[in-house]
């Protein structure tokens, strides 16, 4: 009897293991068809981080974000093999004061664009693992809530690449 119940107990164990990855395979599977499909419809373009000095803790990196496609496009984070962490900001000018929230997301809507530019929306670039010099180029990856990452290719620069 206890033996019966015990296997009862494992099998539908197993079986909810299965249908697990079941569902986790169906979820990744899908989320590549979005993301190949969904590449040619986000354009990143002026991707640049500001050139600080050698021993900066953090960095901003800036871009221009245009969401091609009909759906709005909600960017959640960004990392990189150069920094330790990075923070979606927005700096904010109220009542005479410059402070820089931090956003968990991002909206860009349909067919719009959004620019990441020194004063405004930026990528908080902290830590970075080695130094960062004016001409380097730094892969950061940004992720979007629909699955999608696009790995980008960021200039540094003093100022805003043409
Ligand atoms: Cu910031």
């Amino acid at each position: 009897m206890l033996l019966n119940y015990f296997n009862k107990i494992n099998l539908s164990k197993g079986d909810i293991v299965k249908s697990t990855s079941i569902f986790l395979c169906l979820f990744l599977c899908i989320s590549s068809l979005q993301s190949n499909g969904a590449e040619s419809t986000i354009n990143i373009s002026h991707a640049w981080v500001q050139e600080a000095p050698p021993n900066a803790d953090v960095l901003a990196g800036y871009m221009e974000l245009q969401n091609q496609s009909s759906q709005t496009l909600i960017l959640v984070g960004a990392r990189s093999d150069n920094f330790k962490s990075i923070m979606l900001h927005q700096t904010i000018h109220k009542a005479g004061m410059t402070h820089m929230n931090h956003n968990a997301r991002i909206e860009i809507s349909a067919g719009s664009t959004l620019q990441f530019l020194p004063g405004g929306y930026h990528l908080m670039l902290m830590n970075p693992v080695k130094p960062i010099r004016q001409g380097d180029q730094v892969q950061i990856t940004l992720e979007f809530q629909s699955g999608v990452v696009l790995p980008i290719k960021f200039k540094v620069s003093k100022e805003r690449p043409k």
